[in-house]
């Protein structure tokens, strides 16, 4: 009976015994995995954009190679990701037609534009260390392919924050103008990569039970404390000031006091009204569409070994 299936579901979650593909679980909770999964799956995929637009425009042949490779990398974690979500029962094809139906969301980060190199520095620091501090608990998630496939992701986010952060240190250690290009790319992208971690724990619908099934180890707002705790002393290292008038160390709770997020901001970017939403959909889109030759070059190429194999 279903109730004694869920208890005992519930004791294993609670005993710390990881979920494996073909162990019996509650719908909702595979249906919040398949959710989870596939949105994060389309912000790797969609993250390559921002970033891949100054690949051919990096200012020398070392930028470029590390650029090129980190966006490589993104394209890697997609593809782990939509396996993990296959292993619940998502069809591919179904997923990403969500993604560009406007079905599906993906990190709000992705829909601000990348206006100048400096923001090739910002994202790596900012945008990878925030993926970071969320996805480092992910590695403990109850659903074993998620869990195992955030490992080798975080070792990557952590070259790639690494790379962002040399590239912010190096423009805001150069000329008055290079230091000016790093200021301006961190004023347009901190209050965003606060948003990434979702809304506060008070407006967080799932949370509270995502945290129950150990999906979600921390909740969106600690997770955005911890952010806030490690970049507030990397930007003063590099002498670049934050953009809020708000923040001040609290001796009291050993941590910042910031400044209040523009949730108006993140739910219109959330529902499709950001500056680049419609761009980013369009773009995947179109690569798909562009690549559909490939597909039906290869299906035509598997039946017809399929027919010789029969014959
Ligand atoms: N943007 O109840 P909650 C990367 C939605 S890292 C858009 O709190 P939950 C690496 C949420 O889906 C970025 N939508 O939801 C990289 C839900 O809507 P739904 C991706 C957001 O799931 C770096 C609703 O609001 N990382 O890509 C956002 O418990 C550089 C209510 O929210 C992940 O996806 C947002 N910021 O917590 C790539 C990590 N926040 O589904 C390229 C895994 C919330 O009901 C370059 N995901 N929403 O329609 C998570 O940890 C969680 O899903 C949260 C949201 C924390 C994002």
């Amino acid at each position: 009976n279903i109730e004694e299936l869920e208890k005992r579901f519930q004791e294993k979650i609670d005993a710390d015994i990881r979920i494996e593909p073909k162990d019996w679980m509650p719908d909702a909770y595979r249906k919040t995995l398949i959710r989870q999964i596939s949105q994060h799956a389309h912000s790797e995929i969609v993250g390559m954009l921002p970033e891949g637009n100054w690949i051919t425009r990096a200012p020398n042949l070392r930028r470029k190679a590390v650029l090129l490779a980190k966006v490589q990398d993104e394209a890697g974690h997609g593809l782990y990701l939509y396996s993990a979500a296959e292993t619940l029962g998502a069809d591919r094809e179904e997923t990403i037609d969500d993604l560009h139906s406007g079905k599906a969301k993906y990190s709000s980060i992705f829909n601000y534009p990348t206006l100048t190199w400096a923001d090739m520095g910002t994202i790596g620091w900012l945008v990878d260390g925030a993926a970071i501090m969320n996805q480092v608990p992910l590695c403990r998630c109850s659903y074993g392919p998620y869990a195992r496939a955030m490992v080798r992701v975080c070792k990557e986010e952590s070259f790639h924050q690494r790379q962002g952060f040399e590239i912010v240190t190096k423009l805001a250690q150069g000329t008055p103008e290079q230091k000016a290009m790093a200021q301006d790319s961190l004023n347009r992208f901190w209050w965003p990569a606060l948003m990434m971690f979702g809304p506060s724990d008070a407006d967080s619908q799932h949370s509270e039970q995502s945290m129950k099934w150990k999906i979600k180890r921390n909740s969106n707002d600690e997770l955005r404390q911890m952010f806030v705790d490690v970049t507030v002393p990397q930007a003063e290292l590099v002498g670049l000031t934050i953009p809020d008038p708000d923040l001040k160390w609290n001796e009291e709770k050993g941590s910042y006091d910031f400044g209040e997020i523009n949730w108006d901001e993140f739910w219109q970017v959330v529902s499709g009204n950001g500056i680049c939403n419609k761009e980013r959909v369009e773009a995947r889109r179109k690569a798909k569409e562009n690549g559909s030759w490939v597909r039906e070059a290869a299906n035509a190429y598997a039946a017809k070994k399929a027919q010789r194999k029969a014959s």
